[in-house]
């Protein structure tokens, strides 16, 4: 595996000079912030941020995201455009060495949160997820102000409404259709480019207010992964998106997909699993629902060699900053995985 670390770019409080101080860092995963979803990347941002980084002693080898623009997700006439834009920043993406570009499918909203802030036992903060807070906002009818933390606030309230109000005729198999025909003209792109394309579950993994999701599951994961069945067309293995259902066996979609060689990049965290929703925690198994150990060691009896991160952190000793995204915690998360994969690779030995 290699080790990897979210940064949000110049703009990040958290500095490459600290991300390198992290035992056993290799790469860098970040993301051209400077153009709207859907358009083409310059070479000059794309070659500022790979020249950043390896200023730093870190590699430049995974995206987090290329986003793929509504119209896509929605199969209007306009996708023609936006795929070809998004082909275009994979050509460039890949001539400046990148090896693996994360994305998502989820319509309208990202992942979705109740509470960024929620106070743990032990005076930490971290994100949570209550079912009855997520029904008591509607982003269509709802005449309050109500929203949820982490809503894409390039979205006025009426547009939101308006975006919204497009998928109310897209069944799930819709869906499946209009992913199917992005995949098919965008990995033979990527192929050529050298790049591993790593599609990131839904989070939380089943539908809210009504929007299709459909990578979710085992067997949606399957479907997927048979869309294009080429290992250009592979999955982030994140553990709490999958992991916040108690029906899906993290364990096991490590493992088998691992084997298939078709885990191109990791996100570890856990979660809490409750009966009206899920709590992020500490990466350590004992804080949370998930072995994050079992989840390692799935990973390397099988062959895993990509990229993995630590996923969200808790805000710990005093740290401001973006959710989810502290120094701290984080660190702490990646010495974690060292500590598991060094153990699980001396054993084996
Ligand atoms: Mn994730």
């Amino acid at each position: 595996m290699k080790l990897s670390f979210r940064w949000y770019g110049p703009d990040d409080r958290v500095t490459l000079e600290h991300i390198r101080q992290i035992p056993g860092m290799e790469a860098i995963v970040t993301a051209v912030y400077d153009v709207p979803v859907g358009e083409v990347w310059s070479r000059e941002s794309i070659a500022a941020l790979k020249a950043q980084t390896e200023a730093a002693g870190l590699s430049f080898e995974v995206i987090e995201s290329v986003p793929v623009h509504e119209d896509i997700k929605l199969g209007l006439p306009t996708r023609e455009r936006y795929i070809e834009n998004y082909c275009e920043n994979l050509r460039r993406l890949g001539e400046a060495g990148i090896r693996c570009v994360c994305y998502n499918f989820m319509p309208v909203f990202d992942w979705t949160r109740t509470q960024l802030d929620h106070v743990l036992p032990d005076g930490s903060t971290s994100l949570v997820y209550y079912e009855e807070q997520v029904q008591a906002v509607d982003p269509v009818n709802g005449d309050s102000d109500l929203t949820l933390p982490g809503w894409d606030a390039s979205y006025t309230r009426d547009e939101l409404r308006d975006v919204v109000a497009q998928y109310r005729n897209l069944t799930e198999e819709d869906l499946w259709a209009n992913l199917g025909y992005f995949l098919e003209k965008v990995i033979p792109v990527a192929a050529e480019s050298g790049i591993n394309m790593a599609i990131h579950p839904d989070d939380p993994c089943w539908s809210i207010f009504g929007l299709p999701r459909i990578i979710t599951s085992e067997e949606n994961l399957d479907r997927f992964l048979k869309l294009v069945d080429d290992p250009h067309n592979g999955l982030t293995l994140c553990s709490g998106s999958l992991g916040c259902s108690a029906k899906n066996d993290v364990v096991r979609l490590a493992a088998k997909y691992a084997k298939q060689g078709r885990i191109h990049f990791v996100h570890a965290r856990n979660v809490a699993v409750l009966e009206n929703g899920f709590e992020e925690r500490a990466h350590l198994s004992s804080c949370g629902t998930l072995d994050m150990y079992a989840i390692l060691k799935a990973l390397h009896d099988n062959g895993f060699s990509g990229y993995i991160r630590p996923d969200h952190g808790r805000m710990i000793w005093g740290e401001t900053g973006r959710a989810g995204y502290g120094l701290y915690d984080r660190a702490l998360g990646a010495t974690y995985i060292n500590g598991l994969w060094e153990a699980i690779e001396k054993a084996g030995n």
